[in-house]
């Protein structure tokens, strides 16, 4: 055993310049591992809560309550404990906030030091933590499938659209590499055309473009123009993937395009999103309903589950009794896992290990408000088989996250490309294709 000497947690800054939390655990022999919290714009109603404290100072988003956790009650339990058993640390964590919201220490506090602790482990096995992971969990490591954001909207985008994030996969690409590359194309031709028809505003929370459209559907036509000026076939090797974040513009099944100016119900938000379905090369979609509306989620999957990868990110924030519940109910048939929406690293592979036993796909994602950390990388790689969302092609603590699984690439072997998802068949090489 090798025991945690140390736990310090220091303000630093993210990508929208607000404060965060980052985390300095520091073993017996000077070892160290550091991770920082990510923080969330569109967030589930029942994920950890990101602590913060409140009052005019820093708008109110200031971290010294978390900080205040890191540095007095985590670090006093932790200190002395054997820094290898993950699900221990994880569990005295729990142990010292038993609010399921983890709002006494607060989630940012929580995360940052369970990843921190996570790196730690990883850097006295000497061991790159992509795969640590793999053999600490039993996994074969394989580089993901990027879903990469082409424009932003929603609360990332000042609700300029109501959809959140327009993306693309490349299930067909050979290695990550061509994924890259493929993307810098379709980047670089939407941002063209959109300048090109005036549309185009800047650069929203996640790098992707910030757009100026009039209809929602305008965004998914721009998309596929931006596909084919890369020179690619819609639906060929390039699919398109959407976040419908439908929580943010939706309660108790009533839906509101704000854009449209077009007020909905759960079936005629099913019957639109259906439509987009049958005319575009779409082969995933999150939270197409809001994360209450159970039923409607039920419909959906029942509807479209057989030919769509559909994602439950605020509707199962991370949880793997959430992703149970779902399977029971055939409701999604995959789950985001985003570290911070639950606090800690054990409950984010718990809920892994949840989709996978169901056969469901699985998308380690970042969130809007993001850093230089980059554990997600080798989170996503060293668990395996998945998929990986960080945002868009721009911005380096976006670039960050690819440009690590480029280096694990080097380590692990490009070979190890997930490509093709089997959710995605429908599209992927298909007649539609
Ligand atoms: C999401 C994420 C990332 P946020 O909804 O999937 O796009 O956004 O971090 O704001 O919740
Ligand atoms: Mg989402």
């Amino acid at each position: 055993m090798t025991a945690i000497s140390s736990v310090r947690g220091r303000r630093v800054w993210d990508s929208r310049g607000n404060p965060t939390v980052e985390v300095d655990v520091v073993l017996e022999n000077g070892v160290l591992g550091r991770a920082i919290a990510p923080s969330g714009a569109s967030r589930g109603t029942r994920e950890a809560i990101d602590l913060r404290d409140g009052g005019d100072a820093l708008r109110g988003k200031g971290v010294s309550r978390a900080l205040s956790s890191v540095n007095g009650l985590i670090s006093g339990t932790l200190q002395g404990m054997d820094v290898t058993d993950q699900a221990a640390v994880d569990r005295a964590i729990l142990n010292l906030d038993s609010s399921p919201l983890k709002d006494a220490l607060g989630g940012n506090a929580t995360v940052a030091t369970s990843m921190a602790v996570l790196h730690a482990a990883a850097a006295y096995a000497q061991k790159p933590l992509w795969r640590y992971v793999a053999d600490h969990y039993g996994c074969t490591p394989s580089l993901p499938l990027p879903e990469i954001q082409i424009f932003g909207g929603g609360a990332h985008a000042g609700r300029r659209v109501d959809i959140q994030d327009f993306m693309i996969m490349v299930p067909g690409a050979r290695n990550f590499d061509e994924v890259m590359e493929v993307t810098n194309e379709v980047y670089f031709a939407a941002g063209d055309i959109m300048a090109s028809r005036g549309k185009l505003a800047g650069v929203a929370d996640e790098g992707g473009w910030w757009p100026m459209f009039d209809s929602n559907e305008e965004a998914l036509e721009t998309l596929v123009a931006a596909i084919e000026k890369a020179g690619e076939k819609p639906g060929d090797r390039v699919v398109i993937s959407l976040d419908i974040a439908a929580s943010e513009f939706g309660q108790n099944g009533k839906y509101r395009l704000a854009l449209e100016d077009r007020d909905m119900d759960s079936g005629a938000l099913i019957d639109m999103l259906g439509g987009w379905l049958d005319a575009y090369p779409i082969a995933s979609i999150e939270d197409p309903v809001g994360e209450d509306d159970k039923p409607g989620m039920i419909e959906f999957t029942r509807r479209f589950g057989d030919r769509v990868q559909i994602i439950g990110d605020d509707y199962l924030v991370t949880n793997a009794a959430l992703v149970n519940e779902a399977v029971a109910d055939s409701a999604c048939n995959a789950v985001l896992i985003k570290v911070n929406q639950a606090g800690t690293v054990s409950e984010s592979i718990d809920t892994f290990f949840a989709a996978r036993m169901a056969g469901w796909g699985a998308v380690v994602s970042a969130r809007s408000g993001e850093t230089e950390d980059a554990t997600i990388s080798h989170l996503s790689t060293g668990l395996g088989g998945g998929q990986l969302k960080v945002g868009s092609f721009q911005r380096s603590e976006r670039m960050v996250k690819w440009n690590e699984c480029l280096r694990i690439q080097d380590e692990l072997g490009a070979e190890t490309f997930v490509g093709g998802n089997p959710m995605m068949a429908t599209w992927w090489g298909s007649e539609r294709g």
